[in-house]
């Protein structure tokens, strides 16, 4: 009879188990259990990883993401539904030149205007004025203006007897020279002593960071690297939801937070969840927050301070959106207070005019951009190249 009985268990057992695995392989992501502590959930990864051993949590973990057991975060290959297909995004390598027919905007001012002017035959004070303000009105910043037409002035001779394709090599050559050819620009998203490289991403509200954040995994999963996103912008549950679809379509894992939850938690999570993945890189989107608002911008320093307590932050992005021109440098000004900016985003180029903000925003807050945004397409984002960018800013022949 007790033999009966504990067949009878094995069965149930078995049954039970069985019952489970198959709901488990019809979800699109997987979620794990719900952290008690933090509320994080989290959804599958792309790479295929080797199961972490299970670690500790650090002592000097915060407060506010201590758990009693933290769940043990094993990152099987991340595999699609059946029928769904990861899509496989181009790498980074000639992105800008791709996309930089989208500074059409800025082309008709720029590039027509100018090549207009100094196709003149003779160049009189009020042609040199005419090109200055063409300059001004592009946003390029007075310094670099004032440099550009020196440097040509210096050419007139050159310039007199030139060609149209002439001129325009000579007006790259230029307008290159002020975007800060020789700045360093390389992403700081490689993993370094055995931990991910980590990416913070802010700004003010609507500049673009989450579909930043969404378009620089497709970069880097193009790129060949393993990521973890981290949606530490739990203002509202949309903007966890708009960056999980974002990394749900290139297989990246997200991890995101209760509703009102502590952003500064949920970045903890992500880098933790990365860590024991051995991902290349977690980036981590934060809320929009007005630069005026003192509380907010302090809540940003806790969130790097919280995630440093495991890995440094290897890169601080600030989205800046292009359209806003002067207000976007002020702006900007009262974040690298509050966090070192190591790059700039400047997201929105393909609407505006105004591509020379590139030159302002670099030489007035002495920060390289990093990268551009030059439409609403899932691959509209790319790594900034300043020849790429000036032969984009005259357009072509
Ligand atoms: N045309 C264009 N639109 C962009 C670009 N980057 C972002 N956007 C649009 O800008 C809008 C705001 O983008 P989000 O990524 O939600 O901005 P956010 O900074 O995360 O906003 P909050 O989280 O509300 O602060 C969206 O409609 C994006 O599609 C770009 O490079 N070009
Ligand atoms: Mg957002």
């Amino acid at each position: 009879m007790e033999f009966v009985l504990i067949a009878i268990a094995i069965l149930v057992v078995a049954l039970v188990a069985g019952v489970g695995l198959l709901v488990g392989r019809g979800r699109r992501t997987t979620r794990l259990d719900d952290d008690a502590a933090t509320g994080t959930t989290l959804t599958r990864p792309r790479p295929p990883q080797a199961p972490p051993a299970p670690t500790a949590p650090p002592a000097d973990q915060p407060d506010a993401v201590v758990a009693d057991a933290p769940p043990s975060v094993e990152l099987p290959p991340a595999e699609p539904e059946p029928g769904l297909v990861f899509e496989t995004p181009p790498p980074s390598a000639g992105r800008l030149v791709r996309l930089r027919s989208r500074l059409a905007r800025s082309q008709s001012s720029l590039g027509r205007g100018l090549l207009t002017v100094l196709a003149r035959e003779k160049l009189t004070e009020d042609d040199w004025e005419e090109i200055e303000e063409t300059l001004l009105a592009a946003d390029v910043g007075i310094a670099a203006t004032t440099q550009i037409v020196e440097r040509l002035r210096t050419q007139s001779m050159v310039l007199a007897t030139a060609s149209g394709t002439e001129l325009r090599e000579l007006l790259v050559d230029q307008l290159t020279a002020v975007l800060g050819p020789d700045l360093d620009r390389t992403l700081g998203t490689d993993r370094r002593e055995g931990r991910p490289g980590v990416v913070l991403v802010v700004g003010v509200n609507g500049a673009g960071k989450t579909t930043t954040v969404g378009k620089l995994a497709r970069v880097l999963v193009g790129d060949g690297k393993s990521v973890v996103l981290g949606a530490a912008d739990t203002f509202r549950a949309a903007a966890a939801d708009q960056l999980e679809t974002w990394g749900e379509r290139v297989g990246v894992l997200t991890v995101r937070g209760k509703e009102g939850g502590d952003p500064a938690s949920v970045a903890f999570e992500a880098v933790r969840t990365g860590m024991e993945g051995e991902v290349d890189t977690v980036v981590v989107d934060t809320a929009g927050r007005l630069h005026t608002k003192a509380g907010l911008m302090d809540e940003l320093g806790k969130v790097k301070r919280v995630v440093e307590k495991q890995a440094p932050v290897t890169e601080v992005l600030l989205v800046l959106d292009a359209t806003t021109g002067q207000n976007g440098v002020v702006q900007a000004r009262v974040f690298t207070e509050a966090v070192t900016v190591t790059g700039v985003v400047l997201t929105k180029l393909d609407g505006t005019a105004k591509g020379g903000i590139v030159v302002r925003v670099q030489q007035e807050l002495g920060i390289p951009v990093k990268l551009i945004g030059l439409g609403e397409g899932a691959d509209d984002l790319a790594p900034f190249e300043p020849r790429a960018f000036a032969e984009g800013l005259v357009g072509d022949a």
